[in-house]
């Protein structure tokens, strides 16, 4: 045949030969790199990436647990028996939170000079706003889309009456959140108007609360909101403060590194309370079979809205701005990512993304320190998305046609909603009744959605948290050259060094210098 076109043989058989030998070659190299693959290495990989595998492992686990644990269908206390451990690690991550929330905002905010600062934070309020409306906006658009209401409320029955909230209470209790009047009370609890003095019309409101003097409630839960602005301050302030700020930033310092040591440990534990947790929740969930019709197209569309805006809006945002690849960056946040998924509680996984932003995707300190306790307060895309979704679900059940004005103001009280979610005490109900009444729905459906809300808070959760560790990598890209820059105005802070050193070794010799004086006093 090689012949016939007109092939010179000889050259043809030389060039097998060559690629033959080529194969051969490579097979040689690839068997000798399969016999030098040690039980060491092998051990390395598995260390390596263990936190991972376990974690993984423990979903998939969970699950099939779960699953097979139904049919014999638990009491409560048996159910409660058996999601200890991961009521456990619940615990243990609420634990660590508070502690964590103060001491990074505090060094974070220290460690840079107020023009740094406050260019990081602009960049990371401009992103936060950015996700935001992009998650409404396809949230908006997958339920106009995909319409998963029918306009009838035959197959749902759960009805209860939602107790009303004015937005302009809400707002108020989150300005006040702010300022909390006692910091150790706002560690466990959040000021609220008392249910005797809100007002059902906001303008009465508005009225009531210039014209009385209400007392203000509390409920449970911690007042993050302020504690963040707080912590911003006096970080800033110490930071200001040079030789005499030093003692206090090397005490929150060496508490945020205490405190990620913790984290270490309980990382071990993460993936059996993640296990029990999912497949606990499995085991309590109502049968899923009456999650069908409108119920499950409607959760259909919440899911899709949140894999687009995962899958794709962030990812490709991270891509333009940093031009690296995202998924490499998101498999660094694996583990806080199931987390976020078990825990339902961005919060709660806060330590957890600190640890992967951290050590899988070497964010610097003072990035992450700064931008992800704030993200995990303000910043909540899942959650606006959602919110939005649901309103207009709720109206096309009630067929309810909404106009382009009702549309734009459902989107701003969602994105305003997410924003405010952890300063408003209750949030959870309270800001879905408050983006339902700006439109004129009613409130009460809310009890429509309830019964799938449990599922979808964590799917809304996991975003979240990719949301706030996305932003983490952006603004640190963003933030490069002033991180690196030195600058005369901030004293001994690690922003002076500018060399390459990582920043830990940097806060060693920092330590390192501190003592010398003290040991030379001692000596004279
Ligand atoms: C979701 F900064 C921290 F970490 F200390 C912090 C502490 C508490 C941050 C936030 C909060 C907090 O209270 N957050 C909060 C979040 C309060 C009420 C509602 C929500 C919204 O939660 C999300 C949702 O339901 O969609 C989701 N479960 O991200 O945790």
């Amino acid at each position: 045949m090689t012949q016939s076109n007109g092939e010179n043989p000889q050259r043809t058989r030389s060039g097998l030969r060559q690629i033959r030998d080529g194969i051969q070659s490579r097979s040689l190299r690839a068997k000798k790199r399969v016999e030098n693959i040690t039980k060491h290495d092998v051990k390395g990989f598995f260390r390596r990436n263990a936190f991972v595998i376990f974690t993984v492992a423990a979903v998939i686990i969970g699950i099939i647990l779960g699953f097979a644990l139904r049919p014999y269908n638990m009491s409560y206390r048996e159910m409660k028996f058996f999601s200890f451990p991961g009521e456990l690690l619940m615990r243990m991550l609420q634990m660590l939170v508070l502690p964590l929330l103060v001491s990074s905002l505090i060094t974070g905010m220290a460690a840079l000079d107020s023009r740094a600062s406050g260019k990081m934070g602009m960049r990371a309020v401009v992103y936060y706003t950015t996700t935001t409306i992009i998650a409404v906006f396809i949230g908006i658009v997958m339920v106009l889309i995909i319409h998963p209401g029918k306009g009838s409320k035959d197959e749902f029955t759960k009805q209860q009456k939602i107790e009303q909230v004015s937005p302009a209470d809400a707002f108020l209790d989150l300005i006040r959140n702010m300022f909390p009047p006692n910091l150790v009370e706002a560690c466990t609890k959040q000021v609220t108007l008392p249910p005797h003095a809100r007002s059902p019309s906001p303008y009465l409101s508005l009225f009531f609360i210039s014209f009385s003097a209400p007392v203000p409630g509390s409920v449970n839960g911690v007042n993050a909101l302020g504690l963040v602005v707080f912590s911003m301050c006096f970080g800033l302030i110490i930071g200001s403060m040079r030789e005499q700020g030093q003692p206090l930033k090397d005490f929150f310092d060496c508490l945020n590194e205490a405190i990620m040591r913790l984290v270490a440990i309980i990382m071990w534990y993460a993936p059996i309370g993640i296990l029990f947790l999912i497949a606990g929740k499995i085991v309590e969930m109502d049968d899923i079979t009456s999650m069908g019709g409108q119920l499950g197209m409607y959760t259909v569309t919440v899911i899709c809205g949140l894999l687009v805006h995962a899958i794709f809006v962030l990812p490709t945002l991270y891509f333009v701005v940093t031009r690296k690849n995202p998924f490499v960056f998101i498999g660094g946040l694996l583990q806080a990512l199931i987390t976020a998924l078990g825990t339902s509680s961005s919060s709660a996984t806060l330590p957890i993304t600190f640890k992967c932003l951290e050590e899988n995707n070497k964010v610097d300190k003072r990035v992450t320190r700064f931008v992800l306790p704030v993200g995990a307060t303000i910043n909540m895309d899942g959650t606006a998305l959602y919110e939005a979704l649901a309103a207009i679900f709720i109206a096309q059940v009630n067929d309810y046609d909404l106009n382009f004005g009702q549309i734009l103001t459902i989107s701003i009280t969602a994105t305003a909603a997410s924003i405010g979610a952890a300063g408003i005490p209750q949030a959870g109900l309270v800001t879905m009744v408050i983006v339902l009444t700006s439109v004129g729905l009613p409130t009460d459906d809310i009890t429509l959605i309830i019964a799938v809300d449990w599922f979808l808070d964590r799917l809304r959760t996991t975003t979240n948290v990719l949301g706030d560790s996305i932003g983490a990598g952006i603004v640190e890209h963003l933030s490069r050259h002033e991180l690196q820059s030195k600058d005369p105005e901030v004293g001994n802070s690690v922003v002076e060094e500018t060399d390459k050193k990582p920043y830990q070794l940097i806060c060693q010799e920092n330590e390192y210098e501190n003592e010398k004086p003290a040991d030379s006093k001692t000596k004279m």
